[in-house]
Formats: C-alpha cells, sequence, structure tokens
C-alpha cells in the first residue's frame, strides 16, 4: 500500500484545496493530512482560522479522497512522520517548491503540485468582506 502525506491548513476549505488532495490521492493508494493544530497557525504561521481544528478535521474527514488525519504541530515533525507512518509520497503545492526536500533523505519522494490559481482562503475572506 502506496502511502501519501501532505500539510496544511485547510481552513474555509475550498476546491483549491480538493485539487491538490484528489491530485495527491492519485498518487497512492491512502492519504494523510496532517492538518495544522489552531496552535500551530497562530503561533507559527499567524493564521487565525474561521473554523476550529474540530470543525477543519471535519471537513476533511468528509473527503473521499483523504484516509486519515493527524494534527500538525510543528514545522519538525515531517521527519518523524514519514518515518513512523512508513510514508512513500510527501506532496505539497508549489507555493513551498524546494522548502521540504531534505525529506529525500529519507527515501521519500517529494512532489510539489502546481496550486489552483484565482482562489485562496485569504481572497475568500477579502470577498465576503468587500460584499457587506
Ligand atoms: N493549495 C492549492 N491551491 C490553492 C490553495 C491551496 O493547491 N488555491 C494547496 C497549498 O499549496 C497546500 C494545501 O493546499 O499544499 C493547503 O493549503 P493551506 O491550508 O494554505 O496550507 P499552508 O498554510 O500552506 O500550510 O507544513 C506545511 C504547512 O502546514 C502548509
Amino acid at each position: 500500500m502506496k502511502k501519501v502525506i501532505t500539510y496544511g491548513t485547510f481552513d474555509l476549505l475550498h476546491y483549491g484545496h480538493i485539487n491538490l488532495l484528489r491530485r495527491a490521492k492519485e498518487m497512492g493508494d491512502y492519504l494523510i493530512v496532517a492538518l495544522s493544530t489552531d496552535e500551530f497557525n497562530w503561533n507559527e504561521k499567524h493564521k487565525k482560522c474561521y473554523f476550529n481544528y474540530e470543525q477543519r478535521k471535519q471537513l476533511l474527514e468528509a473527503i473521499r479522497y483523504v484516509d486519515l488525519v493527524i494534527p500538525e504541530k510543528s514545522w519538525e515533525q515531517k521527519i518523524s512522520d514519514v518515518q513512523e507512518l512508513r510514508v512513500d509520497t510527501f506532496v505539497m503545492g508549489d507555493d513551498w517548491k524546494g522548502k521540504f526536500d531534505f525529506l529525500h533523505n529519507e527515501g521519500v519522494q517529494v512532489v510539489y503540485l502546481s496550486r489552483t490559481p484565482e482562489i485562496s482562503t485569504t481572497q475568500i475572506k477579502k470577498d465576503l468582506n468587500d460584499i457587506n
């Protein structure tokens, strides 16, 4: 069984996220999503999520491509994650291109997929704000 992992916040879930998750699943048989916790988002990414961790986890678990959701609590956990979960492939959107190439040293295939243009959680929040 080929295992794939990806990481992210996935707030205000949208079709850009779904495009990423669908293509990530196509690269294997089992897709793990390491979902940024509220603390990690705030402390490390200065992101204030609309949906909290449990709500974002519930949404991800409802997606047919997703087999397991685990918490992302630190930048450093990727190496132990891929080792402990015996991951074959690591996938991220290409806004992260090159940032996680060190995982090659763990025998993991590292793939950066093209982002879906024109959509982002930030853009959604801005557009909604402009409406009101
Ligand atoms: N994404 C995409 N197209 C978009 C928006 C997002 O392909 N229009 C991808 C991102 O490239 C990422 C994933 O969807 O691979 C999740 O995006 P975010 O929730 O914004 O994740 P991010 O904040 O980049 O967190 O340790 C890694 C970080 O946790 C990644």
